[in-house]
């Protein structure tokens, strides 16, 4: 059985002096060492042995982007169905029942996605909608 006490090595101190462990190694002849990376920071003058704190995790989560698809009264059904499709990933069904849904309630979120990949798509969805002269428009917003 280990002492807990005895922690990082299990020398005694002897009267007072720095246990053989927290020494300075001795130098050594020919090929140098390469600095064991893991190992505590030793002060070796004094053998106190400096534990390095795990840093605290600090990175968050991007948020992420909703691309909202708009009603307007010019484009045609079966062309949203197709951008649903085509830009999002939508079965017939899906695409139809979504396209229903911002034709009677104004608009609706299409996908959540990373920034990036949200103005990406929406800006494709729009010059597409141009291309065919139909003024459908998506918007990008952040999520909640
Ligand atoms: N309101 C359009 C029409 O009656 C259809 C439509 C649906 C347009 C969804 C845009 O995002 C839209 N032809």
């Amino acid at each position: 059985m280990t002492n807990a006490s005895d922690w990082p090595c299990r020398a005694r101190r002897v009267s007072g002096g720095i246990p053989r462990c927290q020494r300075r190694p001795p130098p050594v002849r020919g090929a140098s060492a390469p600095p064991d990376e893991d190992a505590p920071e030793q002060d070796w003058d004094t053998g106190t042995v400096v534990e390095e704190q795990p840093a605290e995790p600090k990175l968050k989560r991007p948020p992420l982007y909703k691309v909202i698809l708009l009603n307007d009264d010019y484009t045609r059904m079966e062309f949203v169905v197709h951008v649903l499709m085509r830009f999002f990933d939508m079965d017939p069904e899906k695409a139809t029942q979504v396209m229903y849904t911002i034709h009677t309630g104004g608009s609706a979120v299409v996908g959540i996605y990373a920034r990036d990949i949200a103005e990406t798509k929406s800006e494709q969805v729009n010059a597409y909608a141009q291309e065919n002269e139909f003024p459908l428009r998506s918007t990008v917003e952040m999520t909640d």
